[in-house]
């Protein structure tokens, strides 16, 4: 991936303004630009040291910021993490959602990928969910898993949690989401500042899809990307973040919008 490691070293590789990333040890590219927009990728960490290193390793050179969100990670995540040119920053409070408001916060692309740091999602495919965002001319694309190719990156029981999951929330609002749980998705940033996202939790993958889709202003698209097996040991507890999701949605259907805007 596109690392240098002293000042020199990255104005050669991408001009003058490239030096001040490698002074803050960040990797950085002042024009990585996919075709003008800006691109900042967030990942969630939790214990994630063999998996974000090769998530890191195959990060598109076009990218601008990669922001690790490290959840409290009792490994050597941040390390491998800042080693590979990421900006890390740490969320000490648990909590897959917790830890995206705080990358969120951090964020200046002008367009957000998000994955997991398990390796599961693929990197490469940046570049692909870029141009469908852009020629769809979305505000908000989720990566759906399926069909899941790989016969280990799922079992059964996730595949028909997902699948009920996912057909009540297009139930609820009235339009097809194959993937309600997909970790994988394309925002315009500006989206971010009108929406009510309350879960610190796993439910803020569906949350932020909700809140995509009730919005006439965001358009919504959804296409396919290839899965695989994880690196690590999973963080999901199926069973309990299942119904806990299912309970989410079906309470932020009935509720009132609290507050606007997380950025
Ligand atoms: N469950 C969980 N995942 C977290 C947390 N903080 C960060 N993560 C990361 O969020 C991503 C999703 O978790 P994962 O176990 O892969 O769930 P799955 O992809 O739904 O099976 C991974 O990169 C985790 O390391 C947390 O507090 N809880
Ligand atoms: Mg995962």
């Amino acid at each position: 991936m596109g690392v240098c490691s002293t000042p020199e070293q990255c104005a050669a590789r991408w001009g003058p303004g490239a030096a001040r990333g490698a002074v803050a040890g960040l990797r950085y590219s002042g024009w990585g630009m996919y075709k003008g927009q800006r691109i900042t990728v967030i990942i969630p960490c939790l214990n994630e040291e063999q998996g974000i290193e090769k998530v890191l390793r195959r990060m598109p050179e076009f990218v601008d910021q990669v922001i690790v969100v490290d959840n409290g990670s009792t490994d050597r995540t941040s390390d491998v993490a800042l080693s590979l040119g990421a900006q890390v920053i740490r969320e000490n409070v648990r909590g897959y959602g917790r830890a995206y408001k705080a990358g969120f916060s951090q964020a200046t692309g002008d367009v957000i990928v998000t994955l997991d740091g398990d390796h599961s999602y693929p990197p490469d495919a940046i570049s692909y969910l870029l141009e469908a965002f852009l020629h769809l001319e979305a505000d908000f694309l989720n990566a759906s898993r399926f069909p899941v190719r790989d016969r280990l990156a799922m079992s059964f029981k996730h595949k028909f949690g997902n699948l009920v999951l996912s057909l009540a929330m297009s139930l609820v609002w009235f339009r097809w989401v194959r993937d309600s749980q997909s970790g994988m998705w394309v925002l315009r940033r500006s989206i971010l500042e009108e929406m009510d996202l309350v879960s610190d939790g796993m439910a803020f993958s569906e949350e932020i899809k909700i809140e995509a889709l009730r919005n006439p202003r965001v358009r919504f698209a959804e296409i396919s990307i290839q899965y695989s097996s994880r690196l690590g040991e999973i963080k999901l507890n199926p069973w309990r973040d299942g119904f806990h999701n299912l309970f989410f949605l079906i309470g932020k259907r009935f509720s009132r919008r609290s507050k606007r805007g997380i950025i």
